[in-house]
């Protein structure tokens, strides 16, 4: 396996996880430090802040991902675009931040390497247990693998000997689309799911591919299933597969929910879909356990 860190020379000794060609250490937005990563088949970008995949591109292929350009990248506002860290919990929280602290955390490299055939890989480690009352002692780590695909990993252990550790994790998501009237989102053609612009009640998707045509919030439970969505515009089928998840959420604000970091029209050209484990299937993870999430995330012309 070449190209960690001790069998190439790398051009600013002082950066320890740089690899010349492979993987460059940046300030990017607001200067903000960003781990930029370079395969044969693809690219993408990672800020430290929260360990958020904020780019993907496949050679010859559009962006995968969507970034606001109205994106404020400063302290305690999560980065608006790419794949958020929900972790560990999902959603709002009392007196907290909404989907958890993982994402506004700055998370630090741990491992940086070029696999021949696989493509080139970062792990990031979020700094020590927050010392927050009632949490255990965990490690988190999330490990990028770039190349014609994009394939993200977060695990978590129980390091704590005695207590249980429950918690939400979930990818989330957000992908470009050309036009988000047009696209088609299949894979959970009749599937239950909770609404959460009707307060949460419970619903069941007909048997056809689910189209966005209104403000959509969709939590689908107990539901391993992997996802495509069809974009016409962008002549494109992206294609989500999972493990270690069994919720699913779709999101699109539409022009019914604001938000300040969203262009008035950028909604047109996003969907949320998420990867995790949420709600009831929130995990719980015995003392010394693992914890796996996985995505591969992919495209193939229409
Ligand atoms: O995607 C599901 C969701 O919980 C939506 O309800 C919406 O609030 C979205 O997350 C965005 O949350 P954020 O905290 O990133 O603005």
């Amino acid at each position: 396996m070449r190209g960690c860190m001790n069998d190439v020379p790398v051009e600013h000794a002082s950066d320890a996880f740089s690899i010349p060609g492979a993987v460059a250490r940046e300030a990017g937005n607001g200067n903000l430090p960003k781990v930029s990563i370079r395969a044969p088949e693809g690219s993408a970008e990672v800020y430290l802040r929260g360990a958020q995949v904020t780019a993907f591109q496949k050679k010859g292929d559009a962006p995968l991902l969507f970034l606001s350009g109205l994106s404020q990248f400063t302290h305690n506002k999560a980065i608006r675009g790419g794949v958020p860290i929900c972790f560990p919990w999902f959603g709002p929280r009392a007196g907290d931040a909404a989907h958890g602290f993982a994402r506004i955390t700055d998370w630090e490299i741990s491992k940086t390497e070029v696999l021949e055939g696989v493509g080139v890989r970062a792990a990031f480690t979020l700094p020590g247990t927050p010392a927050r009352q009632g949490w255990p002692s965990f490690r988190a780590e999330f490990i990028v693998t770039v190349d014609k695909e994009l394939t993200l990993e977060l695990v978590v252990t129980n390091t704590d000997s005695s207590q249980p550790f429950e918690f939400d994790n979930c990818f989330h998501t957000y992908f470009a689309v050309g036009d988000i009237s047009q696209i088609a989102i299949s894979g959970l053609e009749n599937a239950e799911y909770f609404d959460h612009t009707k307060n949460d009640a419970a619903r069941r998707e007909p048997n056809e591919p689910i189209r966005i045509t209104a403000q959509t919030d969709r939590v689908y439970l107990d539901n391993p299933a992997s996802v495509q969505i069809v974009d016409p515009v962008l002549r494109r089928r992206i294609l989500i597969s999972k493990s270690g998840s069994v919720s699913t959420v779709v999101w699109n604000p539409w022009t019914t929910q604001p938000l300040s970091d969203l262009g008035p029209e950028e909604y047109r050209r996003m969907v949320c879909v998420e990867s995790g484990n949420v709600g009831r299937n929130r995990i719980k993870l015995a003392p010394g356990a693992v914890s796996r999430l996985k995505v591969i995330l992919a495209t193939r012309p229409l």
